[in-house]
């Protein structure tokens, strides 16, 4: 402990000699001065190379909060001409609006302050691990003269412990780099850096507060650009697996493609519709792949996911005699609490660099877009299931129409919100019922759709609409977001005005956590009701673009929507939709059950 409480001088300085002891004792090369202080142009720092390598990887907007451990490098990347710093109200919509941009533009960045910041974020950076998003996820730390001392630092738990942050950010980043000298920062940020990219996962940079300014030689030229080495297939597993697919598949009668989540990952979404026009199969989506499957494909049948299949579509997977997953993630929720009716002798499974066929074999080291495009080359054709998808199918009954005055109806609302939909939309669509709201909605060539579904945290559509629309402008962004989750990230609004975002968002106010009420009823189900609108032109306060409406019947939203894609459409256009507490999805009280029955199995005997 420092003998002078609380003294700054009671630190050591940083040592500079390459080598040296810690005691100071002579070492083999020896520097008299900071070596940096000789040769180093001013703008030789830290903070700038940061800067240069965002805008390197392609991202132009980081998200951020600022707090003292962050200021100097925030003066840096606002010094980066190509970046664009956008402050949020708060870390964890920092954190999604990283994770909405990397959906849209490949990477994404936020940048935080120690521990107060770190740990408010560390959710959002937690699904975004679970999405395989590459974000950047960069904490303003401690003094690097700091390390090593047993000072308490402010805005920690008030231990003199620095590493309980990074402890909590092992778990949820792929690599962790503690930038708290600068001999190493340019090879721990660039490792940090090039591992989110590789390994398409969040990573964790914490940057000393005192470093980001102060030039060093290892930071005295333009950083050369990444240039990742790609992961390769091996030539001879890919052999052997294609071979032992396409005897599965070409002796099968009626088999079927299934696009899993991981198509993203794996860079395989277009080797998957190769294999769909080779092979002639019926083509399905997982849920959580919608957006990653062209629905316009002419052998698309739907979405498969079980027994809330969207319809003639499980009949056709469950039914068929050989099916190919590529890169499925059969979770209780996907697997609508473990009840699809798949078997795995019958299953192809691709992951990204592997392929395992029926009870076996499996192949390892193949990646899943070598496979596709190879086996493309071997399947014999075969229709069969798409003919009988065709045969069975029913188109849509009656076209919905509320009658006058009649409460707005939720599938009213959705068939509204489908006639919107087009190659300049991208739909964002909330945990809650709009997961089976949106999930039914047919989307046009090129039209986005993006939610979170493996982790499904509640809020993450306000900051992940921030942060797509951010990273594509020319497209406008639908947002259906629930009563109960907006309640939980609202405050960003905000910042959508501050840049200027035209966003359409539907808030869809039933009253409650209505997706709860389907699993496990309730009194905590019910939510305390807000003026929504009301919110928003509060936080609107005059400045910006932005138009809200009330809707409680379908001529009020269809003179909504009139407006919001006419006079409005610069502006941020915030729908409130008053709905029925009871007015769900089908699929919400089959998937419900069903979820509830999973959760609720007893203990097994010990
Ligand atoms: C951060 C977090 N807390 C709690 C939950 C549990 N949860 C899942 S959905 C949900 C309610 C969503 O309500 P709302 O947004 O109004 O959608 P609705 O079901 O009414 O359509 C809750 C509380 C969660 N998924 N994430
Ligand atoms: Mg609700």
């Amino acid at each position: 402990m420092d003998t002078n409480i609380g003294a700054l001088n009671s630190c050591k300085p940083p040592c500079n000699d390459v080598g040296s002891p810690p005691n100071g004792a002579a070492a083999a090369i020896q520097g008299t001065a900071p070596a940096h202080a000789a040769v180093s142009p001013p703008d030789a720092t830290m903070g700038r190379h940061l800067a240069r390598r965002l805008v390197q990887i392609g991202v132009t907007d980081v998200f951020s909060v600022p707090g003292d451990f962050n200021l100097t490098l925030l003066d840096h990347l606002i010094a980066e001409p190509g970046l664009n710093l956008i402050g949020c109200c708060n870390e964890l919509n920092a954190g999604y609006a990283a994770d909405g941009y990397a959906r849209a533009r490949g990477v994404g960045a936020c940048v935080v302050t120690f521990t107060v910041g770190g740990l408010s974020v560390l959710n959002a950076i937690a699904g975004a691990y679970s999405e395989n998003l590459p974000v950047v996820c960069i904490v303003g730390g401690p003094n690097s003269n700091d390390y090593g001392t047993n000072r308490v630092l402010h805005h920690t738990i008030g231990l003199p412990d620095f590493s309980q942050e990074l402890r909590c950010f092992q778990t949820v980043t792929c690599f962790q780099a503690v930038v708290n000298n600068l001999e190493d920062a340019h090879e721990l940020i660039d490792t940090a850096i090039s591992t989110a990219l590789k390994e398409s996962k969040p990573v964790y940079i914490s940057i000393g507060c005192n470093l980001p300014a102060t030039p060093h030689p290892t930071f005295s030229r333009e950083p050369v650009p990444f240039a990742l080495s790609p992961k390769l297939t091996n030539q001879m597993g890919l052999e052997a697996a294609v071979e032992a697919a396409a005897d599965f598949l070409n002796k099968a009668v009626k088999p079927v493609m299934v696009g899993g989540p991981k198509l993203r990952v794996a860079k395989a979404c277009e080797a998957f519709v190769e294999l769909a026009d080779a092979g002639g199969y019926a083509v399905a989506v997982m849920p959580s792949a919608k957006g990653l499957v062209p629905e316009h494909h002419p052998h698309f049948i739907g979405t498969y996911w079980g027994a809330v299949s969207t319809a003639f579509c499980a009949e056709i997977v469950e039914s068929a005699d050989a099916y190919l997953f590529a890169g499925p993630i059969f979770n209780d929720y996907s697997s609508v609490g473990y009840s699809l009716l798949l078997k795995k002798e019958k299953a192809i499974i691709l992951q990204p660099d592997r392929v395992v066929i029926g009870n076996g074999p499996a192949f390892g080291c193949v990646l899943m877009k070598d496979f596709l495009r190879a086996l493309s080359k071997r399947l014999k054709r075969n229709t069969t299931a798409y003919e009988n998808y065709h045969r069975i199918f029913v188109p849509d009954g009656h076209p919905l129409k509320c009658e006058p005055k009649e409460p707005l109806r939720v599938n009213v609302l959705f068939k509204h919100i489908q006639d919107m939909l087009s190659s300049e939309s991208a739909v964002i669509a909330e945990t809650g019922d709009s997961w089976f709201n949106c999930q039914k909605l047919k989307l046009p060539r090129g039209c986005g759709y993006e939610f979170q579904m493996q982790y499904g945290s509640i809020g993450w559509s306000v900051g992940a609409t921030l942060g797509y629309a951010q990273a594509v402008p020319e497209k406008r962004v639908i947002a259906c977001i629930g009563d109960g989750s907006f309640q939980v990230t609202a405050q960003d609004v905000s910042t959508m005005l501050r840049c200027g975002q035209n966003t359409i968002i539907f808030l869809i106010n039933n009253g409650g956590y209505t997706i709860e009420v389907e699993i496990h009823d309730g009194p905590y189900n019910v939510i305390k009701n807000w003026n929504y609108t009301g919110l928003v032109e509060a936080i609107h306060n005059g400045e910006g673009k932005c138009w809200t409406a009330k809707v409680f019947y379908e001529e009020e939203l269809i003179e909504a929507i009139k407006t919001a894609t006419g006079p409005k459409k610069d502006c941020l256009c915030f729908i409130e939709v008053i709905a029925h507490k009871d007015d769900t999805s089908k699929e919400l009280l089959e998937w419900g059950s069903r979820v509830s029955a999973a959760n609720s199995r007893p203990p097994n005997p010990q």
